[in-house]
């Protein structure tokens, strides 16, 4: 029996994932860890236990993970790409001084841990095309600097002290239920939107600058499916590149135009997310994923966007 905490459980990814957790192991089983202020509301909060649970204070955590007997922890806390480049500090607290004391944890009471790390681990130099599972490793912004320490801390917790951690590099997640929270892969998900509303988007990324997204019920995939994985097969433990599709703006608005022809989009560049986006691979490898757990995404660019539309479009204009 799994006894899961999912830290992080009302944002974009752990709003999703707490839900699918427990679909898969049990309402009861599934603990929804949130923050002050970001507090779960409706079938988060009714379907299941949660717990305040606030990655900077180990002591709230332990507790928590004492009380629910938990196994496996789930752990989202972060601020994305965009949102950390403003708030620095913030985010190697979170990010790298909460892993620090979740890691800890698990050695203590024997959980496995999957923290997410992301394309956005990559760097300016890395190989941009079919980017490898092991190479350069090189980012300049705070956000890829504590993705490449948590997948390094990650990996050193597993070698030194056996705690099974486990983690994937996500790519741009696009999702229909909780909004993303200052990505810079944010406008593949704010792009269907407009289109909903049947308003003019304006995109602050560069016509022709590629980069991995998925959809998010792959993305819930790729996390159980890795920690369900048989660990002797594993060769990697964390930073699992998976790949589902690449793409660039003008892609995915003519890929929604053949449901929507009369959507508009203009362009308005935001030099920050722009310098972040053409920091990031065009496309990765995930053929280590595919041999050593099984890994294979569902979804690709048109059946994302036939759901996506269908979804919002129930959300937005019911
Ligand atoms: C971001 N959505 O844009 C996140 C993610 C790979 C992108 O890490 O910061």
């Amino acid at each position: 029996m799994k006894n899961i905490l999912v830290i992080g459980s009302t944002g974009q990814i752990g709003s999703e994932l707490t839900r699918e957790l427990r679909k898969r192991y049990g309402n009861e089983n599934v603990v929804a860890g949130y923050i002050k202020g970001a507090e779960p509301t409706g079938e988060l909060k009714e379907n299941g236990p949660s717990a305040e649970c606030d990655v900077t204070n180990p002591e709230m955590i332990s507790n928590v993970v004492k009380k629910h007997n938990i196994d496996t922890i789930y752990n989202l806390a972060a601020l994305l790409s965009v949102v950390a480049e403003a708030k620095p500090r913030l985010a190697w607290k979170i990010g790298i001084d909460g892993l620090w004391n979740i890691l800890e944890i698990a050695r203590e009471n024997k959980c496995a841990v999957f923290t997410p790390s992301s394309i956005g681990s990559f760097g300016p130099n890395t190989p941009h095309l079919q980017t490898p599972q092991d190479t350069v490793q090189r980012p300049g912004t705070i956000y890829g600097v504590s993705k490449v320490t948590t997948e390094l801390l990650s990996d050193y917790y597993q070698k030194k002290y056996g705690v099974d951690t486990r983690s994937v590099r996500f790519p741009g997640i696009i999702s229909y239920v909780t909004p993303p929270g200052g990505g810079t892969t944010d406008y593949a998900v704010d792009i269907y939107y407009s289109a909903v509303k049947g308003e003019q988007f304006v995109c602050p990324i560069q016509k022709g600058t590629m980069m991995d997204m998925m959809y998010m019920p792959d993305a819930l995939n790729a996390a159980i499916q890795l920690m369900e994985a048989d660990a002797s097969k594993l060769i990697h433990h964390n930073g699992f590149n998976i790949a589902s599709m690449s793409f660039d703006p003008e892609e995915i608005y003519n890929e929604i135009k053949k449901s929507k022809p009369d959507f508009k989009m203009v362009y308005d560049v935001d030099p920050l997310k722009q310098s972040i986006a053409e920091s990031w691979p065009d496309s990765m490898d995930d053929s280590c994923a595919r041999a050593e757990w099984g890994w294979k995404p569902q979804f690709d660019l048109q059946s994302m966007t036939i759901d996506m539309l269908k979804h919002l479009s129930e959300k937005l204009l019911k």
